[in-house]
């Protein structure tokens, strides 16, 4: 019996390995290990014989337990050295971080315009996407039955709602809000049903301006366009202003800019013309402001409706419109 557990805890003492260990562990603690050898025939023995082997199996069990747990704890104590060794980590390196993101190139030319016309004075107003017939047709001097209506083709929604065409109902919402004297801008998305190239979007955005005092003039309309294109351009640019048609004002003009795509010659983006239509305006029809409550005897304005989205493609050189909102990622980390 002292030479099986002699020899069992001599093979303890020279497993090499974790694994060396483990078999030895299997072949001498384990069901048909050693100590069951040693109980096999305990049915065969003395009371007084099987006290004493009771005793001496005891013993034996403590001291091959013992003999596996320290050479167990030696192994287990190199594994680990080794781990920590080649896994550690420098917790006191800086992390990396999130990379920022960067506002959209139509909201930084936004936030600019609107920066420069509180500057000088104007409030800037917000309206809904989802507008009433009355507020983005009627008020502005746009009948049902008037061919205007099919100049912007419109989404329509249930109960006689629209998706708003223009921003030009903000206007109208800022006079009946408000009153005169008024100087307000109302930067927004809006919407039209109509076919998508280089220049036009089915969803775009304009920001639309409007001026009520006493005594506004064409030359008052002139200065803020000046001002508003030398700020964004910080250059030159060359605009060429000719009469346009829009119900809500009169007279009505056209602004538009030297195509900076192409420089004049044509392009997709200026249809082949060399001009882009960028800025719609004109001194406010007195239908207008009396269908919001204000009296033309005293007030008069003007108003515009910059296309913002264009105004974006000019400043940036961008040749095509559905670049910016392709979502592309690409694209938008140039800015
Ligand atoms: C209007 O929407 C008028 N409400 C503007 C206005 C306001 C005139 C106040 C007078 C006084 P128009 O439909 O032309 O006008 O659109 C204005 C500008 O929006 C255009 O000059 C153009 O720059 C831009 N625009 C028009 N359609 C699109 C489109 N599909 N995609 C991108 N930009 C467009």
């Amino acid at each position: 019996m002292q030479d099986l557990l002699d020899s069992a805890l001599a093979r303890i003492a020279a497993a090499q390995t974790a694994d060396d260990l483990e078999a030895v562990r299997v072949e001498v603690l384990g069901r048909k290990g050693v100590l069951a050898q040693l109980s096999k025939d305990m049915g065969k023995l003395t009371a007084d014989e099987r006290v004493a082997r009771g005793k001496f199996i005891n013993a034996a069990k403590q001291a091959l337990e013992s003999a596996y747990d320290a050479k167990k704890s030696a192994f287990d104590h190199d594994a680990l050295a080794i781990r920590l060794d080649s896994e550690w980590m420098d917790l006191t390196v800086p992390a990396p971080g999130v990379p920022p993101g960067s506002l959209h190139p139509i909201t930084q030319i936004q936030w600019e315009i609107e920066d420069l016309f509180r500057s000088m004075g104007f409030t800037v107003l917000d309206g809904p996407e989802v507008e009433t017939e009355f507020h983005n047709f009627d008020a502005l001097n746009i009948p049902a039955d008037h061919p205007a209506r099919d100049m912007q083709d419109t989404f329509w929604l249930d109960g006689g709602h629209l998706l708003r065409t223009h921003t030009s109902p903000v206007q109208v919402r800022g006079m009946e809000k408000l009153g005169p004297p008024l100087r307000m801008i109302a930067p927004g998305r809006v919407f039209r049903n109509e076919s998508v190239d280089a220049s036009h979007e089915h969803t775009f955005y304009q920001l639309e301006g409007m001026m009520i005092d006493r005594n506004v003039s064409v030359g008052n309309l002139i200065y803020f366009m000046k001002t508003l294109l030398t700020a964004i351009f910080k250059k030159e640019v060359t605009v060429r202003l000719r009469p346009g048609y829009f119900p809500f004002v009169e007279p009505g003009f056209e602004l538009d800019i030297r195509c900076l795509i192409c420089g004049g010659p044509g392009c997709p983006v200026c249809k082949q013309s060399g001009w882009v239509e960028l800025l719609p305006c004109g001194l406010v029809n007195p239908h207008v402001l009396r269908k919001s409550g204000i009296d033309p005897a005293e007030w008069n304005g003007f108003a515009f409706g910059l296309g913002l989205t264009r105004l974006v493609m000019m400043r940036y050189a961008i040749d095509d419109i559905r670049w910016l909102q392709s979502g592309d990622l690409r694209f938008l980390r140039q800015f």
